[in-house]
């Protein structure tokens, strides 16, 4: 018996297709569709599986797509392969998506920001289509549980592909499931609050609500330069005086909360809770949307924050505390073994386990990847090296909470 159980009073579903697993961005790419198996190896090895109802996702279709994506855009993704890509790109009615060339970073850029080049942040790769068309799949499907009242908290850790434009790729996204399935949730719903604790600015979602006080977006993100480049931190967007558009009423229903790199738990825990806490009371949201970027963990190969997984947690358990309709979906993440960690604790904390410290390593099939000093000795919530400097000073904080003000 591993005394994992089912919540009482409440249903869970998760929704997932493990061909996603399998696809390469390429080799020096930082995202790693397989921190995703090492992420379902934890939760099954925990047993989670008994505490919900796992559905296998089917892709989305084009028209589901089209509701927020332009069509000539979703067409293109949906026939993009290595092999085609030349040949699309000669195809009129995509060659004017054709960026103009860029400076000294000498990537080019085909159509939508998609490239070919090694090194790209979105480039084609063998069976792409599939896993863009799956990820997006398994977050209707979530959505659709919710909105049917059929589950309470709904998960896919494989999507939250929060940087994707209606008619462009940017930052690792191709595909924004987050915007299609809350243009679901307000078919049912009269207003959807959507938090984001991926370290980067969730400026694809913003953008495309910016104009709707139906739905209140709200990023909590690392804003600023590199000390040694003096490079913007991705996407460079997202500081505190971006608050929507005044124009057509959704004024104040974006928030933003710009932070420096280093922030330690009990900053971020003083963050979240205050400004997560005085935007439900403004808003008073009838679903919530957290995508749970694990690039905020510390230790992570892009982020630059210094938060524990137990701390990233929090951050569920707070909105979960809420008791409003919740779909919980995944992100960013670069060093996978703790990706897998965090969402795994997160999946527990969704279904109101408690999982011990002690990964049950026998029943993992690659029990490597969570062992050994400095791959975490075994452990669910290993303490990382503290490995930024924290240019985050507690009064610069308090003042950012204040300036938010209603
Ligand atoms: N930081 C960072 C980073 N690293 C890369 C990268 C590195 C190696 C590769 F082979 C390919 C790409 N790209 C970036 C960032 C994009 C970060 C996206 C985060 C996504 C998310 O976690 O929020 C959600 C899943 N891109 C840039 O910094 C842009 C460039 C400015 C530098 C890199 N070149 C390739 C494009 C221009
Ligand atoms: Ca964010
Ligand atoms: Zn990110």
């Amino acid at each position: 018996d591993n005394g994992i159980a089912r919540p009482k009073g409440y249903k869970v579903s998760y929704h997932y297709n493990s061909t996603v697993e399998d696809m390469h961005f390429g080799r020096t790419h930082p995202m790693k569709p397989w921190r995703l198996t090492l992420a379902k190896h934890l939760i099954l090895g925990y047993g989670l599986q008994y505490a919900m109802d796992t559905h296998e996702a089917l892709p989305a279709s084009k028209e589901q797509v089209c509701a927020f994506h332009d069509p000539d855009y979703v067409d293109f993704l949906s026939e993009v392969a290595p092999e085609t890509f030349d040949r699309l790109c000669q195809n009129p009615k995509f060659a004017k998506a054709v960026p103009p060339p860029h400076d000294a970073d000498s990537v080019y850029l085909g159509p939508y920001n998609l490239s070919t080049s090694p090194g790209a942040d979105c480039p084609v790769f063998a069976d792409m289509s599939t896993y863009l068309f799956l990820y997006t799949g398994a977050t209707l499907a979530a959505s659709h549980q919710l909105t049917t009242g059929q589950s309470d908290i709904a998960v896919n850790w494989s999507g939250g592909l929060h940087h994707a434009h209606k008619s462009e790729a940017s930052g690792f996204c191709y595909i924004n499931d987050i915007v299609l399935s809350i243009l679901e949730m307000l078919k049912v719903w009269p207003r959807v609050l959507y938090i984001d604790i991926d370290v980067h600015h969730g400026d694809g979602v913003e953008e495309a609500f910016q104009r709707q006080p139906r739905v209140m977006t709200l990023s909590f993100h690392r804003f600023g330069t590199y000390d040694d480049t003096g490079h913007k931190f991705f996407p460079g967007t997202g500081d505190i005086t971006d608050i929507g558009l005044r124009s057509t009423h959704g004024e104040h229903f974006a928030l933003n909360v710009p932070i420096s790199s280093g922030i330690d738990d009990r900053q971020y825990n003083y963050l979240f809770t205050s400004v997560v806490g005085q935007a439900v009371k403004a808003f008073n949201p009838s679903a919530i949307v957290l995508q749970c970027g694990a690039d905020s963990l510390g230790g992570d190969r892009l982020g630059q924050f210094n938060i524990n997984i137990k701390q990233h947690g929090e951050c569920v358990r707070f909105v979960k505390s809420l008791n409003v309709p919740l779909l919980l979906l995944g992100g960013g993440g670069y060093t996978a073994r703790n990706v897998a960690r965090a969402w795994c604790h997160e999946t527990a904390l969704a279904t109101d386990n408690e999982l011990p410290d002690a990964i049950p390593l026998d029943f993992i099939p690659r029990p490597e990847a969570f062992q050994g000093r400095g791959h975490g000795d075994g452990k669910l919530f290993p303490a990382f090296v503290r490995s930024h400097p924290n240019y985050c000073s507690n009064s610069d904080l308090e003042n950012m909470v204040k300036k938010i003000d209603w």
